[in-house]
């Protein structure tokens, strides 16, 4: 276990850093939130509450009112800081508590308590509490990521049954996900900026996930198709957890490390699945799904 947590730690300080270094720090009491990420056309937000008209379609609030939970937060604030605009403060929390605050609590705990002293506890059990506080933070994360239940419509398993299923997954995917990933042109080089690009992905991914769970899905795939639900819920929980740079920086290196580690091994396996269905059902999906799975491998 002990390695297991060194492992994460030295994967997460690595791509923390190297995330960190990517930045240019400004000042974020001039961030305007959410309107538009740069070098996208600007949207209409006809409300003014920082979430755009068409963003507000995916979040199901109204884009003639500013505050569609009436609970004292604009819709655009509370996407841009994990909260669901559609359920009032305050237990109204995408993404669980601050864990850079816990963090800091335990450890400071443990240095008045003289439970984190090194010279009077021994060296063993120092290191062991070390771990003990890491992997709470960890965990405490990813039992924010359990996807919720969703009710899913069955159809039959027949094999044009099977094949619109493919090819509806791929149109999804081909809308919104292959042009997601971020590269050195289109990344943007400001904080603010930043926060409101990982927003918007979140965003995204969430709009995702409910397509995907409105597709009828055929008999046989519902282990794939709860798979690929579970990894759009996951990166769009990602996605708001990196948006918390500024004020939950250990939420947002979990994060990183969860999208730049985890998540790809699990698209992998669900992509062979597919692929050994595909070859035992012996279907023929057109050339595009063929196109979308080879970019996904990469
Ligand atoms: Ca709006
Ligand atoms: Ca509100
Ligand atoms: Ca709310």
């Amino acid at each position: 276990m002990k390695f297991v947590v060194g492992c994460l730690v030295l994967i997460t300080a690595v791509s923390a850093y190297q995330f960190f270094v990517s930045f240019e720090f400004e000042d974020l009491s001039s961030a305007n939130v959410a309107v538009s990420t740069d070098g996208e056309p600007p949207t209409t937000d006809i409300d003014q509450d920082g979430l755009s008209d068409t963003d507000e379609s995916v979040w199901g609030t109204d884009f003639n009112d500013s505050d569609s939970d009436d609970d004292g937060f604009l819709d655009g604030e509370e996407v841009a800081s994990g909260h669901d605009p559609m359920i009032p403060g305050p237990n109204d929390s995408i993404i669980g508590q601050n864990l850079t605050e816990k963090t800091t609590d335990l450890l400071a705990a443990g240095f008045i308590t003289q439970d984190l002293k090194k010279d009077k506890v021994g060296k063993s059990a120092y290191d062991e509490r070390m771990d003990t506080i890491t992997l709470a933070s960890i965990e405490d994360y990813y039992k924010g990521q359990l996807p919720p239940e969703v009710d899913l419509t069955q159809t039959d398993g027949n094999k044009s049954s099977q094949e619109q299923y493919l090819e509806a997954l791929s149109r999804i995917f081909q809308d919104d996900v292959l042009n997601f990933e971020p590269n050195e042109q289109n990344f943007p080089d400001t904080v603010s900026a930043q926060i409101r690009y990982f927003t918007k992905r979140a965003t995204e991914f969430k709009e995702l996930h409910t397509r995907i769970q409105k597709m009828p899905v055929p008999e046989g795939w519902i282990t794939v198709h709860q798979g690929i639900l579970n990894v759009a819920f996951q990166v769009q929980t990602d996605y708001h957890s990196l948006s918390q740079i500024e004020t939950d920086p250990v939420r947002a290196t979990i994060a990183l490390n969860d999208l730049r580690v985890m998540v790809t091994p699990t698209v992998q396996e669900i992509l062979k699945d597919v692929q050994n269905k595909i070859k035992e059902n012996g279907l023929s999906p057109s050339a595009d799904f063929y196109k979308m799975i080879t970019l996904l491998y990469q």
